[in-house]
């Protein structure tokens, strides 16, 4: 199952034909650029081209007026004085003759994106498209936007395919207000977006953008905003609103489709959003949400205005669709201040709809808000001179060429277990130097010459997905506490690599390689946990051990992945005792999670009678979705305390697990 692209050149034939200094940023290069690099690396040509079609009437009018639309018709046919004056009844917006042909084709593609998805021509899919779409409203163009492709797409996918929820994650840096005013009161459409705000003082300047904007009626908690306050944000702030908002809430709420507004004016250089984010931040967004719905995946091209960092996200994001590992994200020294308050806002603001957030701060007694309000009655006229300050032109390196290794995924199993295709049997020549090591430190009483071949085998493969030549691996063996021991210790001394160990179930874990932060150990069980000995040894007791869904998955979001992220491990080994109680669906979610770290260098051990799961496993560790968990009840209450008592700790360590600012409380949980 592949990659949808779709894109026409044709898309790039409409311009601003006057000056207007609010639209001059919206030009046919970014579509042109973004394809041309799609096609110089090569990932154009590893995809499934999809025609593009225009949309039709009835498309267009799942969401749009008809006196919008037939307004829209008569632009081809207007004088450049006509387009000019219906143009200025619209905010940030400029018309073109051919705009409305490339309107129908930017609509169009993305309904072509979703026939591919959801038929399963292909797994997922992006859609270059010019006009952008967001900002359209039932009865306006706004914001370089016409209609609204990705809203539209969701009414047809729900049309259409009879599609239950969909998910629509707004990543641009703008509010797509077009997007959240459609579906206010619809539970079936969870909107999702961040954007620069500043308090109102940012375009669009709505009020209806702030965090306690939270959907209408049947769709209260169905509108999640994240308003940035300052600019700068940077990997850390949008990787903290993933792990600690929307990928639990994502996750409670199940999408049959997940439809992205991909703008990258959210990334570093763009003279709009101001941000620092890197451009391959967005192969993690894109990971962390594949293993969603499926799978099933649309992104749709919003805005981006530095070409150049325009182009390295947009490669970014359709690599990581490909299923290339994702690189190790740079610099997560964790949330700015402003970043904390925003996401103590919006998790205070919807702890009432998702169960999920049940244990988010409360607002600090209306601080933030207060703020707001006073900002709002200042005199704006300070920034009126903004506009054409000499912005010092932004750099920033290249993100490195992400190679994926030549083998995907390399199993050792005893010959009487099928190995999995597209998979490798993996077995070493003997190294006489490894072996004679392993018995020395392992197996001194024991002539067990099978075990000591296993986990030589062991080695080799560490070794070879330390030098890139495997992504990563699985190995069923006799005893996963020595196996994990022989990994840690040949890791952390021979390889001087960074291992983030997970460990479900109850087993001896490496003890003495954590001082030296060599190695983090993070262990689920049900045993009531010694306690902590350092900041490199983490174990979360959960009542039903990793048999309760729900409060496994908080604990994988919301802790094990800031834990990871901020740690930055170069080999993730992932270890499961037989008497786990884990379902295969968590344990797909799981491993399809973890593959965002250490550039999916995973390996996963596994204890020797637990051959039923290797399919699984190796499916995971192939890239391949997992299946969706279904509706998530509300956790045991007490695991979502024990976890929320787990997180305030090591939040004085980690500073990924924070959720609110220092100074605007979080004492006051409840
Ligand atoms: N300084 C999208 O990103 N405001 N639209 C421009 C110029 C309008 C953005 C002000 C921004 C519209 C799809
Ligand atoms: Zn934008």
């Amino acid at each position: 199952m592949g990659t949808a692209l779709l894109y026409d050149e044709e898309m790039t034939k409409y311009k601003l034909l006057w000056v207007d200094p609010a639209c001059k940023i919206e030009v046919p290069e970014r579509l042109t650029v973004s394809h041309e690099a799609l096609i110089k690396t090569g990932l154009a040509d590893r995809c499934v081209s999809v025609p593009v079609r225009e949309a039709t009437d009835a498309d267009i009018l799942l969401v749009h007026s008809e006196e919008y639309l037939e307004a829209v018709k008569k632009t081809p046919y207007m004088t450049l004085e006509d387009l000019m004056e219906f143009t200025s009844h619209y905010g940030d917006v400029y018309f073109h003759p051919n705009i409305y042909h490339c309107a129908k084709l930017a609509a169009g593609a993305t309904l072509q994106l979703v026939d591919s998805v959801m038929t399963g021509k292909v797994r997922n899919g992006m859609a270059l498209v010019r006009p952008p779409g967001h900002h359209s409203m039932r009865s306006a163009a706004n914001g370089f936007c016409v209609f609204n492709n990705v809203a539209i797409a969701a009414q047809y996918a729900k049309q259409k395919y009879g599609v239950k929820r969909v998910l629509i994650v707004d990543w641009d840096v703008h509010h797509g207000q077009g997007v959240q005013y459609a579906f206010e009161d619809d539970p079936s459409v969870l909107y999702f977006s961040w954007h620069r705000y500043e308090h109102q003082k940012f375009w669009p300047n709505l009020r209806d953008s702030d965090y306690d904007i939270v959907g209408k009626e049947k769709g209260a908690g169905f509108t999640m905003n994240v308003p940035w306050n300052t600019v700068g944000m940077k990997n850390s702030d949008y990787l903290s609103v993933f792990c600690h908002v929307l990928l639990p809430v994502a996750y409670e709420f199940c999408p049959d489709l997940v439809l992205v507004c991909a703008g990258f004016d959210s990334a570093i250089g763009d003279p709009e959003g101001k941000m620092c984010a890197s451009p391959d931040i967005f192969a993690h967004l894109t990971h962390l949400l594949m293993n969603l719905a499926g799978g099933k995946l649309c992104a749709v091209l919003e805005g981006g205005y530095n070409l150049t960092s325009l182009h390295q996200s947009v490669c970014q994001t359709v690599q990581t669709l490909l299923g290339d590992p994702a690189p190790r994200p740079a610099n997560l020294d964790g949330p700015s201040t402003s970043a904390l308050e925003s996401l103590h806002c919006v998790r205070s603001a919807h702890k009432q709809y998702w169960s999920c957030l049940k244990h988010a701060a409360e607002l600090p007694t209306s601080e933030v808000s207060t703020k707001r309000i006073k900002l709002a009655e200042e005199d704006q006229s300070l920034d009126k001179g903004e506009e054409e300050e000499s912005a010092e032109e932004e750099v920033w390196p290249e993100p490195p060429k992400r190679v994926a290794p030549p083998v995907r995924t390399a199993l050792i199993l005893p010959n009487d277990v099928a190995c999995p295709d597209r998979c490798q049997r993996f077995s070493s020549s003997e190294d006489t130097n490894i072996v004679n090591k392993l018995r020395e430190k392992f197996l001194k009483d024991s002539a067990d010459n099978d075990a000591l071949t296993a986990l030589s085998s062991l080695i080799a493969l560490v070794e070879k997905m330390e030098k890139n030549e495997i992504c990563n691996g699985l190995a069923l063996v006799r005893d996963v506490s020595m196996a994990m021991m022989c990994v840690v210790q040949h890791a952390a001394t021979a390889l001087n690599s960074r291992v983030l160990v997970v460990c479900v179930g109850d087993m001896v874990v490496p003890g003495h390689s954590t001082e030296d932060g060599k190695t983090l150990v993070v262990q689920f069980s049900n045993k009531e946990a010694e306690d902590q000995k350092c900041k490199y040894h983490i174990p979360v007791c959960l009542k039903k051990g990793s048999g309760d869904v729900s409060g496994f998955m908080q604990a994988v979001l919301s802790l094990l992945l800031p834990l990871g992220y901020e740690y930055d491990p170069s080999l993730v080994l992932l270890a499961r005792t037989a008497d786990s109680g884990m379902c295969d669906g968590v344990w797909q979610q799981l491993t399809g999670l973890l593959q965002s770290l250490a550039q999916g260098n995973t390996l996963v051990l596994l204890q020797e009678g637990e051959s039923g799961c290797v399919d699984a496993t190796a499916s995971s560790l192939l890239g391949e979705a997992a299946r969706p968990l279904g509706q998530l009840p509300a956790p045991p209450p007490g695991d979502m305390e024990t976890l929320e008592r787990l997180r305030q700790r090591l939040q004085a360590d980690w500073k990924l697990l924070q959720t609110t600012a220092p100074d605007t409380g979080g004492s006051d949980e409840h």
